[in-house]
This record gives C-alpha cells, sequence and structure tokens, in this order.
C-alpha cells in the first residue's frame, strides 16, 4: 500500500490527500512533525531530500517527493491529467505557476499569519509577499473569468495545486471579495465529486509557532 509521510497543517500534503480521495485510493500515513525537526532526520532526508512534506513511498519501496510531481505521478492514466501533449503541458504550466507565485507567496503568509510569526519578519518582506500575492489573485481572477477551470473545461491535477493555498487566501490576511471568479471556481472544486472538504489549522500542533529548524 502507498505510504504518505505527512503533516496536517499542510496544504502541500492535502492536495496530495485530495487526489487520494478523488481516487479512493488507499494508503497508510507516516506524521512528520516538521517543526519539531523530524523531517531533517537522515531517514527521512532519503526519502525527502529537503526535508519537506508531502513524499511517498510506493510498494516497492522508491520514494518521491515534492507535491506536484507527486500529483502528477498519481494522476497518470486518470481523468485527473490529460493524456494530449498540449494539455498535459498546460496542466504543468499551472503547476510552476502554483509553485512560484501561490505556494511561496499565499502559502508563505498563511504560514506565518496563522503561526505568530508574521511580527517576526521584516515589515518589507511581508509587503512584497502581500504585493505578490494580490498580483496571483489577480491573474487567477482574469484567468477564471475565461472557463471553468484552469486548463479549459476539464477540472485536473492542476485545479488541486493551486486551489489547495488560493481557498486559505483569507486566513493569509487576503480578502477574495473583489474575485467573484476566484470564488465561483472555490465552489466549483468543492462540488467535484471526491472532494477532502477536511483541512488542519496550525494550532493542532503546539510546536508550529517554532521557527522551521
Ligand atoms: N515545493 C514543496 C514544498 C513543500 C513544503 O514546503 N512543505 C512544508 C510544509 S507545507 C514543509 O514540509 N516544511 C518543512 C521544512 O521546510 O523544513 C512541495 O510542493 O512539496
Amino acid at each position: 500500500m502507498l505510504t504518505l509521510f505527512d503533516y496536517l497543517p499542510s496544504q502541500n500534503a492535502w492536495k496530495v490527500r485530495l487526489l487520494l480521495n478523488h481516487l479512493d485510493q488507499p494508503y497508510r500515513t507516516v506524521p512528520v512533525s516538521i517543526f519539531d525537526g523530524e523531517g531533517r532526520t537522515e531517514t527521512y532526508l532519503r526519502i525527502s531530500p529537503t526535508g519537506t512534506v508531502p513524499a511517498i513511498r510506493l510498494d516497492d519501496g522508491r520514494t518521491l517527493a515534492e507535491s506536484n510531481a507527486i500529483l502528477t505521478y498519481l494522476a497518470d492514466g486518470t481523468r485527473y491529467l490529460p493524456d494530449d501533449r498540449y494539455r498535459r503541458a498546460k496542466v504543468q504550466q499551472w503547476l510552476h505557476f502554483e509553485q512560484e507565485r501561490v505556494e511561496s507567496v499565499i502559502g508563505a503568509l498563511r504560514h506565518w499569519t496563522m503561526t505568530g510569526k508574521l511580527a517576526r519578519r521584516s515589515p518589507e518582506v511581508v509587503e512584497g509577499k502581500r504585493v505578490a500575492a494580490r498580483r496571483t489573485l489577480d491573474i487567477l481572477e482574469a484567468e477564471l473569468q475565461a472557463r471553468p477551470f484552469l486548463v479549459e473545461d476539464s477540472y485536473t491535477i492542476a485545479d488541486m495545486a493551486v486551489f489547495a493555498y488560493a481557498s486559505r487566501a483569507e486566513e493569509a490576511g487576503l480578502s477574495l471579495q473583489p474575485c467573484p471568479h476566484i470564488r465561483a471556481w472555490l465552489t466549483r472544486v468543492e462540488a467535484q465529486p471526491g472532494f477532502l472538504a477536511t483541512m488542519h489549522p496550525y494550532a493542532i500542533d503546539p510546536h508550529s509557532t517554532r521557527e522551521l529548524p
């Protein structure tokens, strides 16, 4: 059975839980207490070179890290990743956008806001992230005005990846009120069969107020 190395408040890990739920694929979970240093053990670094979650271990013992690489692997041959060469590349386009402009911007602000670290960051850094985050939301708002999902009219892993942190924008102090097309897309994603509504706040982990090692 597939093993998922997980940390519950991580929306990067939630992406993988979401896809596994859509696929109705059984898996076992190994929790990694990232704020407690469990991501930096020699054993875990052999599984995930950066020490981050999520990572997976396949039945044959091979391992894979990086949320979007895992989504691409698990979705191969399913309705969530098109066969068509151009559409597959479009999915990749949005997965890159997600890492550069959603996860590292909205995800970072959410982490700092929910764990009390915002005040420990320089105002310039926080303001830079806020400006970048609003630009990200503006891009998504314009794109989602034109079609129901990120890649033409099909729900794919691109939507799953971007949804993970875009849907938590308010937890990062970013209002979605000026973004009706994003809000309509969030509702469409939530209506997909097998959508995983359960998400976890950092508050469930008393160690999450610490800086990452
Ligand atoms: N690009 C990576 C980012 C993963 C990531 O940053 N995960 C966080 C939790 S959301 C983590 O494990 N952080 C621990 C650390 O940085 O040491 C991915 O998409 O999987």
